[in-house]
């Protein structure tokens, strides 16, 4: 579909035609379609735009994950259709490894994204070797199946568009995780250490930006406090809300 360019939802609207895009090649399914319409609601209540308080969560993402030993960016059907090329490139930044980790998993749609993220440039792309495959303790979904090499070794997860229930079991397997969610209200929003609450498609891009920069400074560890990260959130919203109903 041609959508104009001075369409005031011209952004949004791309961001659509991006994940049928994918969902007609095999990388989303029909559910993550429904998932993006959950966030798409959320995106409204922020703005639409990287708040100040994403940016410091974005900024102590950014840390962690220079600061850490072996970082893995954990990609999912919606992440990889809409942020190929900037997983990619953050993981050339802060030294990490690219992992295929699916709640809808399937053998066909794991393969079809990682020669997607290939095509983009990826060199190696893990969790689709089943000789490495190890299983996360206490997590029944198809997502505690994880790569010996990445995830399983990893000391920080990047976990975008997560479901709860591995955020939870990740943290009680001594991960670090970091998560982007529209939804500061989602157990993953809540499990997480750092939450960023933004679009991943202007969030990846603003990290890998903070990436580069502070890659260059002397870094101290990372103090972040996600509780009022995310108090902080629903207050934008609800300030937002306010905003329009009294304008
Ligand atoms: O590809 P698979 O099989 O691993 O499945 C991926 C989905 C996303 C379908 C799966 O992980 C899932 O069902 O996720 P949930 O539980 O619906 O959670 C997704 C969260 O991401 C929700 O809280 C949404 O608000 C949020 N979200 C959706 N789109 C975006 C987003 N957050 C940031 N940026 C978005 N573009």
């Amino acid at each position: 579909m041609l959508i104009p360019k001075t369409h005031p939802r011209a952004a949004s609207l791309h961001i659509r035609e991006k994940l049928v895009k994918g969902y007609r090649s095999g990388l989303v399914i029909e559910e993550g379609l429904i998932a993006h319409g959950r966030g798409e609601a959320f995106d409204y209540l922020i703005g639409e735009k990287t708040s100040k308080n994403a940016l410091e969560s974005i900024k102590a993402a950014a840390k962690m994950l220079l600061l850490a030993k072996s970082p893995v960016i954990s990609v999912n059907g919606n992440l990889a259709s809409l942020c190929s090329k900037e997983i990619v490139k953050l993981a050339k930044v802060v030294n990490g490894k690219i992992e295929v980790n699916l709640f809808y998993a399937s053998e066909k749609r794991k393969k079809t994204i990682a020669s997607f993220l290939k095509k983009n440039g990826a060199k190696q792309v893990l969790g689709i070797d089943p000789r490495f495959s190890r299983k996360i303790p206490r997590l029944d979904s198809a997502r505690r199946i994880v790569d010996k090499r990445g995830i399983f070794y990893a000391d920080v997860v990047l976990v975008p568009l997560e479901d709860g229930d591995r955020t939870i079991a990740l943290k009680k397997f001594r991960k670090k995780v970091i998560s982007f969610d529209l939804n500061p209200l989602s157990r993953t929003a809540q499990a997480a250490d750092i939450t960023i609450v933004d679009n991943v498609v202007r969030g990846m891009r603003v990290l890998i930006e903070m990436s580069i920069k502070l890659k260059k400074k002397k870094l101290a560890t990372v103090k972040f406090d996600n509780k009022k990260n995310l108090s902080q959130a629903l207050v934008e919203m609800n300030n937002n809300l306010r905003r329009i109903a009294y304008a």
